[in-house]
């Protein structure tokens, strides 16, 4: 029986959460190590684990897997998540980094200055709304399937209830434009493995509060006006 994966990384959803998502949809079961204070997780970076001293990492089949698409991608096709050929795979590849750049907005949008939090906002809102939701849209009911690709689960449908439900967080109500994806999110939400995470208790993180940043800022050295410096 192999050791189940063990997760580095911090109690925050971060770069790690996509991952807690796959894993959990391919009905994995795993471990995580959750680094408290910056010092701690810069004790473990001592141990040279840690390819670029930098955290996700993922220690699973004798291997210490960093950079979050490296994991991602990994899991995706050990768990026949990543479609049937390159074609797909390409079409999965497609839509997960629209979901990612969608994603780092979210994830940062924390960082973002006091006085450009509503402008950051903003510009997410009109991002979801008009560049990226209308793509998956599109998709569901260009082909009539119910998922993104290949009329099977994979990767993409993974990543796609998870930002969905983050923009939710943002602004509730916001797929009433998008009835697709409100088809869709109410279907995914069912399949066992991922109703299962979405329940209390389960790995799943909670959105970032305050001690939660403090500590990620700290650990990060993240400054105040990341968000900036990293949208594209
Ligand atoms: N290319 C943490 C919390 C919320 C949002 C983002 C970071 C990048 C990958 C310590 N790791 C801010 O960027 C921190 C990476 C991995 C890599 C890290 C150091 C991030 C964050 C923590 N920082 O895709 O995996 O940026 O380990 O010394 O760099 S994650």
């Amino acid at each position: 029986m192999a050791a189940k994966p063990k997760l580095y990384y911090f109690d925050v959803r971060g770069r790690m959460e996509s991952v807690r998502w796959l894993l959990a949809a391919a009905g994995v079961e795993y471990e995580e190590v959750l680094f408290k204070t910056a010092e701690e997780f810069e004790n473990f970076v001592k141990g040279g684990k840690l390819m670029y001293q930098q955290v996700p990492m993922v220690e699973m089949d004798g291997m210490y897997i960093v950079q979050t698409r490296a994991i991602l991608k990994y899991i995706a096709a050990k768990y026949d998540l990543y479609g049937k050929d390159l074609k797909e795979r390409a079409l999965i590849d497609m839509y997960v980094e629209g979901m990612r750049d969608l994603n780092d907005m979210i994830m940062f949008f924390l960082f973002s200055l006091p006085e450009e939090k509503q402008k950051n906002f903003n510009y997410i809102i009109e991002r979801a709304t008009e560049r990226f939701f209308p793509v998956y849209e599109k998709a569901l009911k260009g082909h009539g399937k119910n998922y993104l690709v290949g009329n099977q689960l994979s990767w993409a449908d993974v990543q796609l209830l998870e930002v969905i439900l983050m923009v939710e967080e943002l602004k509730s109500g916001i797929l009433s434009a998008f009835p697709k994806l409100q088809e869709f999110k109410a279907r995914v939400s069912k399949l066992p493995n991922i109703q299962k995470f979405l329940q209390p208790g389960s790995p799943r993180k909670p959105p970032m509060d305050d001690a939660r940043f403090e500590v990620s800022r700290k650990a990060f050295k993240i400054d105040e006006n990341y968000f900036l410096k990293h949208m594209s």
